[in-house]
């Protein structure tokens, strides 16, 4: 069965288990400005190849791991793929956010995630009901930083 599967860490829930997404549909076949961090083994995006057409995914933050076809791959590879050319690898989660392991999920003030997004027609606040985007850009993740 074609499937795409994403792991998330967001400001809504800590160490999120795989979400798959099963048929999608292609106009929903999109992947930006998420935060995909599997702090166990699984990819941050896991997909099979007749779900590829059509599937974009690009100013993510993810980790070096990504499986094509139950294969693991390495963010290279999977950039050869064509897939997120801009993404950012991850830094590691206390980089990242404020407090993870009190599931505090707000960017940090030097995260890298901050200003890395891209407009996303309809996103107009985040998970706090903060307009975005602030400052210079979209920030990756649900959390928009407040920055002076
Ligand atoms: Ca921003």
């Amino acid at each position: 069965m074609p499937y795409a599967r994403v792991c998330l860490v967001t400001t809504c829930a800590q160490n999120c288990n795989s979400l798959p997404l099963g048929p999608v549909n292609p106009s929903e076949r999109k992947s930006w400005n998420n935060i995909l961090i599997h702090t166990g083994t699984r990819g941050s995006i896991e997909i099979d190849s007749s779900s590829q057409p059509g599937f974009i995914s690009d100013y993510n933050v993810v980790n070096n791991r990504f499986a094509r076809n139950e294969t693991f791959i390495t963010l290279a590879q999977w950039r050869a793929l064509g897939y997120d050319p801009r993404s950012i690898l991850n830094p590691g989660l206390a980089t990242l956010f404020v407090n993870p392991t009190a599931a505090n999920y707000h960017l940090r003030t030097e995260s890298p995630a901050i200003n890395a997004g891209v407009a996303v027609t309809g996103v107009v606040n985040d998970l706090d009901g903060n307009p975005r985007p602030q400052g210079l850009r979209y920030d990756i993740g649900a959390d928009e930083a407040l920055i002076p």
